[in-house]
């Protein structure tokens, strides 16, 4: 791993074996409409250290990937026309001094690559609708087959073929685990037509699972399925409705490769005229709860 820079905040947690949660940056810069993408980056922040873990948002900025960032950093990662990095991104980034959003696969890596074991995000990427004849698949889905990180997230969008996205996980050896649920969340909605084979209850039981992860030696990551709360979730026929006028308006204006996914999260957005942004947001605030609750009971 080439240098990255880690955060004083976060080299220190580290350190002293505290909590440490990895926040990603592509939520911000390209999951969140502009003027939502500052307070949002703090506010994550925030919950972390009020839930009592320290925050570790990662980007990468001229060149350098970095384990936790500052104030200014924030705003220069809210600013419009920041590139997308996943995995594959991140050498070029580095090599030619570039600023970049890191995706959850880049995230999770740089994460494992500083000794971080748990992430929170929205939602995970994953196989899209068509992928039989696109082949648009995430690289999020292999990140997590070989890097050790727990990523707690509230599912896939329904904007994804969900069943798809679960088989490769299978297939990818991804661990997967439902908190207090038996079916696999989409996003926006509690469920999704896709029943669990493991279900937890606690944060507890998840750090149990990665100690035994680290105990078989396995590399792979672990992904928490954490249901928006039920006063919380998308009305169920709106949600319907948007989401396929979203699909049929990438369709339409030919929408391709990593453009995809912020085309669709900012249409949809816009579309339902502001109600996915503040479920999606306050999914974001659930999974930051849960993840520092998983921190720390890994931690101790
Ligand atoms: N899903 C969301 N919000 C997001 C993303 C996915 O609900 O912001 C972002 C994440 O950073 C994820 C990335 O890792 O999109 C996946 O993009 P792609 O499909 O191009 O790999
Ligand atoms: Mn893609």
């Amino acid at each position: 791993m080439s240098a990255l820079k880690i955060g004083a905040e976060v080299q220190e947690a580290l350190d002293a074996r505290r909590p440490v949660v990895a926040l990603e940056s592509t939520i911000i810069s390209h999951g969140l409409p502009a003027d939502e993408r500052i307070t949002a980056a703090r506010e994550f922040e925030q919950l972390l250290r009020d839930s009592g873990a320290t925050p570790a948002t990662i980007a990468v900025l001229d060149g350098l990937p970095h384990i936790g960032i500052d104030d200014a950093d924030i705003e220069l990662l809210a600013a419009d026309g920041i590139a997308k990095a996943s995995v594959r991104d991140l050498p070029i980034v580095a090599a030619l001094g570039r600023s970049a959003a890191t995706t959850v696969a880049a995230t999770a890596h740089l994460a494992a690559a500083a000794g971080i074991r748990v992430f929170a995000t929205g939602g995970l990427g994953g196989v899209h609708r068509g992928a039989n004849e696109s082949f648009d698949e995430s690289a999020d889905l292999p990140e997590l087959g070989r890097t050790p990180v727990a990523v707690v997230c509230a599912g896939v969008k329904s904007i994804l073929d969900i069943g798809a996205t679960l088989e490769r996980l299978e297939t990818l050896s991804v661990p997967l685990v439902g908190l207090q649920t038996d079916v696999f969340p989409s996003f926006w909605l509690r469920e999704s037509e896709h029943r669990l084979d493991w279900r937890v209850e606690d944060a507890g039981q998840i750090a149990d699972v990665l100690r035994a992860q680290d105990g078989f030696g396995h590399s792979a990551g672990l992904v928490v399925a954490n249901p928006v709360p039920v006063d919380q979730q998308w009305d169920r026929d709106e949600h319907d409705r948007v989401v396929q006028e979203a699909l049929a308006d990438a369709g339409a204006k030919g929408i391709v490769g990593k453009a995809v996914t912020p085309f669709l999260l900012g249409r949809i957005v816009e579309l339902s005229g502001g109600r996915s942004l503040a479920v999606n947001l306050d999914l974001v605030r659930n999974n930051i709860r849960v993840a520092a609750a998983i921190a720390t009971a890994y931690a101790g």
